[in-house]
């Protein structure tokens, strides 16, 4: 670790255990990452005798209600707050707007997109989750890891890596992963929950979307219509997971999913395989997210939205290419 760090993981250390009252907030539609992080650093300072907010303006998914300290979670922050800690969160206006204006003490993350809005600011992007980067340092802050917290921190590796998958998992990310089974995770169950089992619905919501997949040499897309989400039902507002569908077929370099919101928003979300950083495309369009996974709001209707998308992320593509290198680095 860099001094740099070290001295900002000391002085992390001390604002930790200095407040009383901390407020732990994250970003707007929370993924497991998310959810994960502010669970585990919550119950970490709630054991340590802490009074602790955590909130979630719009909520969690359902499918995170399992883990033990959901049940605490608020939509709205309660004064009395002494320290604003940010989870997974890659710049302020990510954490909603009723938080966008708050002047936020501690900020720990792992986007590369990261513009370290806070007073401390660790941001390692060569982690694959922020819940990688608590599995380490809780520890060395004097808060144990609980079966709970194990858990939950768990589930924010599992959910951010698609079960170990992406090229950022490291050996130090398996042996962070071990720690946390020795501390009472459970990896069946939780790799069960947060990444296999998928409801009725999203699994016909995958049908609609599925139909409609189409791919231009090594580019693949598709699209979730509020038609499709209202055919099969599913009431969550998320993709249910089609992003790892879709970046599982071979011989493609980029998928793109389009995920149709009320108010003429599309939500893009790219994935891409080692050799190309869709983290550039999408902040092209004034989103952000990792080299090999991300994302952005872009307002339009489904067709001209998908056509620009296509056509930018189609000519980056070539460019990528015809450069002959991968800048996605490593
Ligand atoms: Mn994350």
């Amino acid at each position: 670790m860099s001094r740099d760090n070290q001295t900002c993981s000391q002085e992390i250390r001390s604002l930790l255990h200095s407040a009383n009252q901390p407020l732990i907030l994250s970003h707007i539609r929370p993924d497991g990452d998310a959810v994960a992080s502010v669970l585990a650093m919550g119950l970490a300072l709630q054991a340590d005798g802490k009074k602790v907010q955590m909130v979630f303006p719009e909520g969690i998914s359902a499918k995170f209600k399992f883990l033990t300290g959901s049940d605490q979670i608020r939509a709205q922050a309660e004064p009395g707050y002494d320290l604003v800690i940010a989870l997974d969160c890659a710049d302020k206006n990510r954490m909603g707007a009723d938080f966008a204006d708050f002047n936020v003490d501690i900020n720990i993350d792992h986007h590369i997109t990261n513009d370290n809005f806070a007073r401390q600011n660790m941001v390692l992007p060569e982690e694959p989750a922020t819940a990688a980067i608590l599995a380490q340092f809780l520890p060395q802050w004097g808060f144990p890891i609980t079966p709970n917290i194990a858990d939950a921190l768990l589930t924010g590796i599992l959910t951010d890596t698609i079960g170990f998958r992406t090229s950022n998992v490291s050996a130090n990310s398996l042996r962070l992963a071990a720690n946390l089974i020795e501390n009472g995770a459970n990896l069946t169950d939780l790799y069960e929950k947060s990444l296999v089992s998928q409801t009725y619905s999203a699994s016909q919501l995958w049908g609609f979307a599925l139909s409609r997949l189409e791919k231009k040499g090594r580019l693949a897309w598709t699209s979730i219509t509020l038609e499709d989400r209202k055919k099969a039902g599913y009431a969550g507002r998320d993709d249910a997971d089609l992003t790892n569908i879709l970046s599982a077929i071979e011989n493609i370099d980029v998928s793109v999913l389009f995920n149709e919101k009320d108010n003429s928003i599309i939500k893009v979300s790219w994935r891409s395989n080692a050799t190309v950083n869709v983290s550039v495309i999408a902040q092209c369009f004034g989103g952000g997210g990792h080299p090999p996974a991300a994302g952005a709001e872009i307002t339009g209707s489904l067709q001209e939205v998908q056509n620009m998308v296509l056509e930018i992320t189609d000519s980056y593509l070539k460019q990528n290419k015809s450069k002959g290198e991968n800048d996605y680095g490593k």
